[in-house]
């Protein structure tokens, strides 16, 4: 399947990859938008979480908690935001599955 994200699990592409377990990968967004923006993604190939199963699902919020946690106790971030684009109509740009995390600071002036 020539999908970006499972090349990326496979090795077959290049990415920053920060942490990995049996079922998901997390790796720096390409987008130079906002320091630390990280992706999280299911191994297994699904469109969104309109098709995801239960227990990826699962997997996936577990390690967005992880990093997430990671991110507030060790670099010195306030808080997150979670952005998930589910459907082109959403914005959905890369059909695979995947859970953005926007590191926050207190008054760091990103809107949202
Ligand atoms: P979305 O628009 O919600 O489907 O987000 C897709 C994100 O994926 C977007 O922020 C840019 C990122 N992205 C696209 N191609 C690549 C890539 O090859 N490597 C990495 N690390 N990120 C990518």
């Amino acid at each position: 399947m020539d999908c970006v994200f499972c090349k990326i699990i496979k090795g077959e592409l290049p990415s920053c990859k920060l942490y990995e377990d049996d079922t998901t990968s997390s790796i720096m967004d390409i987008a130079d938008d906002v320091d630390g923006h990280i992706l999280v993604i299911p191994k297994k190939h699904f469109k969104n979480i309109l098709d995801c199963d239960s227990d990826a699902l699962h997997d996936m919020m577990d390690t967005v908690q992880k990093v997430s946690r990671h991110l507030v106790d060790n670099c010195g971030y306030d808080g997150v935001n979670l952005l998930n684009a589910s459907d082109e109509s959403a914005g959905q740009s890369v059909p695979h599955f995947h859970i953005h995390i926007i590191p926050r600071k207190r008054n760091d002036g990103i809107d949202g």
